[in-house]
């Protein structure tokens, strides 16, 4: 195996023989052949000049192929294993269209067996790009298109569609097949990756506030209640919506973790009663956090980290693109329509979850609720009262190195505000950073999509302050990254023209060399450093 698509990759440069996250050799080579079948439906589509809106089945399962593959979604080799047989199924029926065309091995291989799969995999990974600026650029769009689909999948299970992004989805796995394309070629596409990766944002962002309203500032209860729980992460919250529903009255309350927070900043999922708070910490804090919530835990989309007791496991069920060996799926129904009865069935079995911390933290600052705070906001700005924001959204991870974002946001001078979104903002959101005028120095616009919200906003303050580049503005990013998601996150800035980004705790190991040189050169993107020196740097710019 080789993966090199998060930051915790080994050593800094890859994988090699069992991811840090935990992923297996053969989950991760069948990861590699569902991204390779998915490039040869891309270049049908591309070459038969399908009319993408007539191929519905196959649009949504692409970006649930996708989004499957993404840093710590799904470890079920089963699982992952059906669903390339499934896209081989879809790709072949489809294929008559191109009839008389000539394709890649993408668009035609066949398997017979298990063995015939890994071998395929092996020969098709991302090592069989030779040259590594290639290699570097190549990688970079399709982690950019995981990240894309991840969004996409969340605004279809609301409704919400933009036909064109799967074009665009399509276009750029075809492109990926071609040898022909150069360096240039590739840098131009990533930027294109970035362009859909802002319609992408833009369409949850749409079907997110259509379906329940627009977020609002909210304190967040983050100690418990007495009775038996249900504690839900990651992103979807179509899910969230249908487990508040079932559990409604059943005298079970629901929980959310790490990047869930966010869902009780939207009135129509803060109305439910039985949405009691926040339990914990980002992702990773799972390992410790799920033992002491004591009840079943349901896995919506990534992180997932590997559970270290049966006990644990027993507990774990995952839904939509996320799975785990051993774990229930729960699987809906023509209609999206879930069944959460065995989950909801523990937790009556379970002990209430045990406190580990109590108090409140306040979010739910998108972009319609700053921009109603803006005529405040401006003038904190012109007063100088509010010297510099500070965008820190992001993921967080394990490594050590990131207690830099806590030590970095307690030492920032009390005049800046940090703008923050994404599973990042636990390492100093229970910091009570104080307020600026009323103003809380630490806003959290949502999930890590809701990045959006924060160009929105930067965008919005460039126009009342009459200003002509967008980099003319009080902003700094020191962003930290860890997987896919936050790589499209990346490039739909760098589309939208933000320069001077800074990215850590490390740089991806897929940038090669001279690949880090042009984003360097021609985007001002750097690393971080120590904390004063990055303080320093960044207020006297
Ligand atoms: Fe955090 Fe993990 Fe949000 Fe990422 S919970 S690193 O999935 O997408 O951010
Ligand atoms: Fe390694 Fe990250 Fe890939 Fe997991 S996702 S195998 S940790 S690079």
């Amino acid at each position: 195996m080789f993966c090199y698509q998060c930051q915790e990759t080994a050593k800094g440069t890859g994988c090699e023989v069992r991811g840090v996250c935990g992923k297996n050799e053969e989950v991760a080579k069948f990861q590699d052949l569902l991204i390779y079948v998915c490039k040869g439906i891309s270049e049908i589509v591309i070459k038969s000049k399908a009319d993408v809106k007539s191929i519905s089945e196959i649009n949504h399962q692409m970006i649930k192929s996708l989004f499957i593959t993404i840093t710590n979604a799904n470890f079920d080799e089963n699982a992952i294993k059906d669903q390339i047989i499934k896209m081989i199924g879809l790709r072949n029926e489809f294929r008559e269209q191109a009839a008389g065309l000539k394709l890649s091995d993408a668009a035609v291989f066949e398997i017979t067996d298990e063995v015939s799969m890994l071998d395929k995999a092996t020969e098709n990974g991302v090592l069989s790009t030779d040259n590594e600026d290639i290699r570097s650029l190549k990688e970079m769009v399709t982690y950019g298109l995981k990240g894309m689909a991840a969004y996409t999948y969340h605004a279809l299970n609301i409704g919400k569609e933009n036909i064109e992004i799967y074009g665009f989805i399509y276009e750029a796995l075809a492109a990926e097949l071609d040898d022909s394309l150069s360096a240039d070629d590739l840098v131009a596409l990533t930027l294109k990756t970035g362009e859909f990766g802002v319609k992408a944002m833009a369409l949850l962002d749409e079907a997110n506030t259509s379906r329940y309203g627009n977020p609002e500032i909210t304190s967040v209860n983050i100690g418990v209640r007495s009775n038996p729980a249900i504690l839900i992460s990651g992103h979807d919250l179509t899910d969230l919506e249908q487990l508040l529903e079932q559990t409604k009255d059943t005298g079970v309350d629901v929980y959310t973790h790490s990047e869930m927070l966010p869902a009780h900043y939207y009135p129509e999922l803060k109305k439910y009663e039985n949405l009691v708070g926040n339990y914990g910490g980002s992702w990773w804090n799972q390992i410790t956090e799920f033992e002491t919530f004591n009840g079943p835990v349901l896995f919506t989309t990534n992180c997932i980290v590997p559970p270290k007791s049966e006990e644990i496991r027993a507990r774990i069920f995952t839904s939509g693109a996320a799975g785990y060996p051993g774990c229930i799926h729960i699987e809906e129904d023509e209609n999206g329509k879930k069944d959460f009865s065995p989950i909801i069935e523990m937790a009556k079995k379970c002990k209430p979850p045990t406190e580990i911390e109590t108090g409140n933290i306040v979010g739910g600052f998108a972009h319609n609720q700053v921009l109603a705070l803006a005529d405040k906001v401006v003038e904190a700005v012109k007063s100088g009262s509010i010297k510099k924001f500070f965008v820190m959204a992001g993921c967080d991870g394990r490594m050590k190195s990131r207690e830099y974002y806590t030590e970095f946001a307690e030492k920032l001078p009390k005049d800046t505000i940090i703008l923050t979104a994404g599973c990042a903002k636990f390492r100093y959101n229970k910091l009570n950073l104080g307020d600026i005028g009323g103003i809380p120095r630490v806003l959290d616009a949502g999930q890590c999509n809701d990045s959006y919200s924060l160009a929105v906003i930067a965008m919005k303050l460039k126009e009342v302050f009459g200003l002509s580049d967008i980099n003319e503005l009080p902003i700094a990013f020191n962003i930290a990254w860890y997987e896919q998601k936050a790589v499209i996150v990346l490039l739909a800035l760098l589309y939208l023209g933000f320069k001077n980004i800074h990215l850590g705790p490390t740089l991806p190991g897929f940038l090669s060399p001279a690949v880090a040189g042009v984003l360097v050169e021609k985007f001002g993107i750097a690393g971080i450093g120590s904390v004063e020196d990055d303080i320093n740097l960044f207020m006297n710019k």
